[in-house]
C-alpha cells in the first residue's frame, strides 16, 4: 500500500469525531490500536476538566501571591540626609567618628530621627535604623546661643515593594517648607523627650549606583584652609581601581566656601559605570548634588559650595579603567554682604554684570539683584554674551536670570537683547540648592528711545550693528534681520527666503542661504540620473553597483556598502591586495571592508586614547583633547610652529617652518626641540615629552613663493612613549574625501589676532572645508590643487602666525580623527572671505610613507 492510499482514510467531513480519523498510516495491527470512540471521548473530557482546574488553581495562586505575598516582599531603601541642630556647638572632636563627642551626639541624632519618623505612620512602620556619618558647623544658631551643627546621616527602611513611592513621599514631606528658616521639627514638636533643637531635616533616596554591595568603600577628610590637591588613587601613574566608592569630605573654615578646580578629569564615558559627583553637603544627598561628570567633560570644571563643606565622590565599576582626576582645592571667604560678590545699584550709562565667580560655575543657593538706573530720559537694554543656566524649561523653576521679572534659563540666549521701556531695569540671578552651571555675562547700556542705534542698524532683536554689515550675505544680527528685504546686486544670488548671497557660494556644498536654496538645482543631469564628477550623467540605479559607469569611478566612490570593484579610480580606496572597494573613506572606520582587512590596518591613531568622550576666534582646549598636537620650539626662543604626531618617532609640520631665515638656521635639526603632550606653554607636566630632532625632511619641491608643497617631516631622536596626551593622528589615503562644508578643527598656540601675541593655552576653533573653486576665486587663484581651504568666510575664526605646521583635524565616519591639512598660509588672519590655506595631506600620502615608513 502506498502512502496516498493510507491517507484516504482521513475524511473529517464524513466523520466529525476527528481524532478517530487521525490514521494517516496503517499500523501493522490496526485492530489493536483502534480505540473505542465512546470511552475515549469521556477520557478526554476528564483530562480537560483536570487541566482547567489546575489552570484556575494556578491563576488563583498567582493572584494571591501578587496581592498578598508580594506585598510582603520587602526591599531595603536607604535615605541620605542632613539635620540642622541649634544649641549644639560644633567641636573639632566632631570630625573624628571615634571620639566620644561624635558617638554621643550621633546617638542623640539617631534617637531624634527615630522620634521624627515615629510621627509619620508610613515612616514609623518601615523604619529600621540610622547611622550618623559626619558633622559640620551649622550656619549659626537661630537663638543666638552656643552655635549650631549639621549632622549627616543614613536611614534605612525595610519597605514592601509597592510602598516605596509612599515612603519617598513621606521622607520628602519632612523637608522644611520652602523659604522657612525654622523647620517644622522645632522645639515644640519634639519636647520634652529630646535634647536636640532641630531646625531642619532633609533627606533623599540614595543614588542607586552608590548602593552596590560589592564596593570597596573609603572616606577621606580634608581641611581646605591650606590649598592642596585631591586626586584619584594612583593618578597619574596608574588608572583608578575597579569597584570603589570613594568620598572626599572637604571642610573650609567657618564663613568660607570650598572651591574645587579640576585640572584633569578623564573617566569612562558611561556614567552608569564610572562617575564623580559633587555635593553641597558632607553626605551624598540627592537634592544637594552640584554636578555629575563622567568621560572627558568639556564645560567649566570649577565648583563652589554655598557653605563651608563639599563632598566629592568617585564611583567605579568592574570594567574599563581610566586615568581619573586631579583637582585643586582651596577656600574663599564668604563676604558678609552678598552684594560684594554680586548685585547692587548701577548708575553708569554702560556696564556689565555676570553671575558670581564666572567663568567658574556659580555656587548653589545664591541670589543677586542688580538695580540699574540711568538718566530719566533714557531707556536701558541688556545683551547676554554667555548664557548657560541649566536646561530650558517653561517657568524656569530652578536656576534663572530674571530681567524685570521675566525669567530666563537654558543655554540659547547668547546675543539676546532685552530692553526696558523706562530708565530702570532689575536683573536678578537665582540658583537653587542643586545642579550648578557656568552662568552668564551681560552688558547693559542706556539709549535714547527715539534713536536706539545712533549711526547703526537696529536688528529686530534690538542689537545694533554697523550699517555696512546690512545685506552683505552674513547674518550679523543673529536673527537674520540685517539680511531681510535686501536688493541683491549683480554679484549676488537671491535665496528663496529673500536673502542675498555671493554668487560664488552657489553649489559649494554648504547651506549658505539657510534654506538650502543655494544648493538646489546644482546637478545638471536629469532627475533619475547621477551626476558624475567628470560631468557625465548615468542612470541612478547604476550608482554603487560595483561597476565604473561614469568612467571616472565617481559613481562608485560614495557608497554606503563596500563592493569590491573591477576597476580602481582616483576616487576609490585601494586595498593592499590591489583591489579597490566602493565605500567612501573606509579606512579605520571600525568595519572591515577590504577582503584582506587592509582598510583597518595601522589604526592606532586619531582617537583620544582616554576619551570615553592660535587660533583667532577660538577657545582654550582641554588638556589631552588634541594629543597629536606638537609645539615646535627653537631652542632658547620658544614656540615657533605647530606639528602633528604621526608615530612614536615622526612628526609632520610645514616646510616654511624649517627654512633658513637670515641668521636663523631653521633647517638644521639641532636648532629645534619638539614638545609633545603640552597643554600650556612653559608648563610641562607628567605627560609632556621634550624631544630633540634627529632629522628634518622638507619636501624637495617646496616653493617659498607660492607655498606649494608646504610640508616637512621631523624625525625625533628617540621614540616617545605614547600616553593619554600623546597619540598619533590618522593619515588619510590619497582617495580620502574631505567634502566642502565638512566641519574641521584647527589647533595651536599661534596669535589670537592678526599681528597679536601667541596664546599660552592650546587653542581650538571649528572651521569648515571650503570648496576649492570658491577658495581659488577668493584667494586670487593662488590656491593649487595640492592645497585645501578651510575657515569661516564670515571672518573671525582662523589659524594665524604661530599655528603654521599644526593640524587641520577632521573626524572620520568611525570617530577617528584624520589629518586633512597642515596650517600653511592665508591673507592675514580671520578676515572676511579670506579662508586659511592648508597643505592637502591626501596628495602627500605616498611621500610620507616613502620618507618615514609611516
Ligand atoms: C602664519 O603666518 C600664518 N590665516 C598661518 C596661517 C594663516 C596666516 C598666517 C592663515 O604662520
Amino acid at each position: 500500500m502506498d502512502l496516498l492510499d493510507a491517507g484516504q482514510k482521513f475524511s473529517p467531513r464524513q466523520d466529525p469525531d476527528w481524532d478517530t480519523a487521525l490514521q494517516f498510516l496503517p499500523a501493522s495491527d490496526s485492530k489493536h490500536l483502534e480505540k473505542k470512540p465512546g470511552r475515549r471521548k469521556k477520557l478526554w473530557i476528564g483530562v480537560g476538566l483536570v487541566l482547567a482546574a489546575a489552570a484556575v488553581a494556578l491563576l488563583t495562586g498567582l493572584l494571591v501571591w501578587h496581592f498578598h505575598l508580594r506585598n510582603d516582599i520587602r526591599v531595603k531603601r536607604v535615605y541620605i540626609g542632613s539635620m540642622g541642630i541649634n544649641n549644639q556647638p560644633f567641636l573639632l572632636a566632631h570630625e573624628d567618628p571615634n571620639s566620644p563627642q561624635f558617638t554621643n551626639l550621633a546617638t542623640l541624632v539617631s534617637q531624634q530621627l527615630k522620634l521624627i519618623y515615629s510621627k509619620n505612620s508610613v515612616l514609623a512602620r518601615y523604619f529600621k535604623g540610622s547611622t550618623v556619618q559626619a558633622f559640620s558647623e551649622g550656619e549659626g544658631s537661630s537663638d543666638g546661643g552656643s552655635g549650631s551643627i549639621v549632622a549627616y546621616y543614613q536611614s534605612e527602611f525595610d519597605v514592601p515593594v509597592p510602598q516605596q513611592t509612599s515612603l519617598d513621599e513621606a521622607i520628602e514631606s519632612l523637608d522644611p517648607p520652602e523659604g522657612s528658616q525654622q523647620g517644622r521639627h522645632g522645639r515644640v514638636m519634639l519636647r520634652p523627650t529630646d535634647a536636640l533643637n532641630v531646625n531642619s531635616v532633609i533627606s533623599r533616596a540614595i543614588d542607586p549606583r552608590m548602593s552596590r554591595s560589592s564596593f570597596e568603600r573609603e572616606s577621606f577628610n580634608i581641611h581646605v584652609k591650606e590649598a592642596g590637591i585631591v586626586q584619584s588613587p594612583g593618578f597619574p601613574d596608574s588608572s583608578y581601581q575597579p569597584n570603589v566608592y570613594l568620598q572626599w569630605r572637604l571642610r573650609a573654615d567657618p564663613r568660607h566656601r570650598v572651591r574645587l578646580d579640576f585640572h584633569t578629569l578623564i573617566l569612562e564615558d558611561d556614567c552608569q559605570q564610572d562617575f564623580i559627583k559633587i555635593y553641597d553637603s558632607l553626605a551624598p544627598i540627592e537634592n544637594r548634588a552640584l554636578t555629575e561628570q563622567c568621560g572627558y567633560p568639556h564645560g567649566s570644571l570649577s565648583f563652589l559650595s554655598s557653605g563651608n563643606v563639599m563632598l566629592l565622590t568617585l564611583v567605579t565599576s568592574e570594567e574599563k579603567h581610566f586615568p581619573g582626576f586631579r583637582a585643586n582645592y582651596s577656600q574663599i571667604p564668604l563676604t558678609e554682604q552678598s552684594t560684594t560678590e554680586c548685585g547692587g545699584t548701577l548708575t553708569a550709562e554702560k556696564g556689565s554684570v555676570s553671575s558670581p565667580f564666572f567663568p567658574s560655575n556659580y555656587p548653589p543657593q545664591t541670589t543677586c539683584v542688580w538695580n540699574i538706573k540711568v538718566p530719566e530720559e533714557k531707556f536701558v537694554k541688556v545683551q547676554f554674551n554667555k548664557f548657560s543656566l541649566g536646561n530650558q524649561s517653561n517657568q524656569c523653576p530652578n536656576d534663572y536670570v530674571a530681567v524685570n521679572n521675566q525669567r530666563l534659563c537654558g543655554r540659547k540666549l547668547k546675543s539676546t537683547v532685552i530692553t526696558s521701556l523706562s530708565n530702570s531695569m532689575t536683573i536678578k540671578f537665582n540658583s537653587d540648592s542643586s545642579y550648578v552651571d557656568q552662568g552668564f555675562t551681560a552688558e547693559y547700556e542706556a539709549f535714547v528711545p527715539t534713536n536706539p542705534c545712533p549711526g547703526r542698524f537696529q536688528c529686530t532683536n534690538n542689537l545694533c550693528i554697523n550699517k555696512t554689515l546690512q545685506c552683505d550675505g552674513w547674518n550679523d544680527c543673529g536673527d537674520g534681520t540685517d539680511e531681510d528685504n535686501c536688493t541683491c546686486d549683480a554679484s549676488q544670488m537671491k535665496c528663496k527666503n529673500g536673502r542675498c548671497k555671493p554668487k560664488f557660494w552657489e553649489c559649494d556644498g554648504a547651506d549658505d542661504c539657510g534654506d538650502n536654496t543655494d544648493e538646489e538645482n546644482c546637478v545638471k543631469c536629469k532627475t533619475g540620473e547621477f551626476s558624475c564628477r567628470n560631468g557625465r550623467c548615468v542612470p541612478k540605479e547604476l550608482k554603487c553597483n560595483g561597476e565604473d559607469d561614469c568612467s571616472d569611478g565617481s559613481d562608485e566612490s560614495k557608497c554606503e556598502k563596500s563592493l569590491v570593484l573591477q576597476q580602481c579610480s582616483e576616487f576609490t580606496f585601494h586595498c593592499k591586495s590591489g583591489r579597490c572597494i566602493s565605500k567612501l573613506n573606509p579606512e579605520c572606520d571600525g568595519e572591515q571592508d577590504c577582503e584582506d582587512g587592509s582598510d583597518e590596518d595601522n589604526c592606532q591613531c586619531g582617537s583620544r586614547p582616554y576619551r570615553s568622550s592660535r587660533i583667532v576666534g577660538g577657545q582654550a582646549s582641554r588638556e589631552g583633547e588634541w594629543p597629536w598636537q606638537v609645539s615646535l620650539h627653537i631652542k632658547g626662543t620658544g614656540h615657533v610652529c605647530g606639528a602633528s604626531v604621526l608615530s612614536r618617532q615622526w612628526v609632520l609640520t610645514a616646510a616654511h617652518c624649517v627654512q633658513d631665515n637670515g641668521p636663523n638656521k631653521n633647517s638644521q635639526a639641532d636648532q629645534w626641540e619638539a614638545l609633545l603632550g603640552l597643554h600650556v606653554q612653559s608648563q610641562t607636566n607628567e605627560w609632556t615629552m621634550r624631544k630633540n630632532i634627529k632629522r628634518i625632511i622638507a619636501h624637495p619641491d617646496y616653493n617659498p613663493l607660492t607655498y606649494n608643497n608646504d610640508i616637512a617631516l621631523m624625525e625625533l631622536d628617540t621614540e616617545v612613549t605614547l600616553n593619554q596626551n600623546i597619540w598619533p593622528i590618522c593619515l588619510p589615503s590619497p582617495t580620502y574625501d574631505f567634502p566642502a562644508g565638512q566641519e574641521a578643527w584647527i589647533t595651536g598656540w599661534g596669535a589670537t589676532r592678526e599681528g597679536g601675541v601667541t596664546a599660552t593655552i592650546l587653542q581650538k576653533a571649528e572651521v569648515r572645508i571650503i570648496n576649492s573653486t570658491v577658495c581659488k576665486s577668493l584667494m586670487n587663484d593662488e590656491v593649487s590643487d595640492r592645497m585645501l581651504c578651510a575657515g569661516v568666510l564670515k571672518g573671525g575664526v582662523d589659524a594665524c602666525q604661530g599655528d603654521s605646521g599644526g593640524p587641520l583635524s577632521v573626524t572620520g565616519p568611525g570617530g577617528r580623527v584624520f589629518l586633512a591639512g597642515v596650517v600653511s598660509w592665508g591673507d592675514g588672519c580671520a578676515r572676511r572671505n579670506k579662508p586659511g590655506v592648508y597643505t592637502r595631506i591626501t596628495k602627500y600620502r605616498s611621500w610620507i610613507k616613502e620618507m618615514s615608513g609611516v
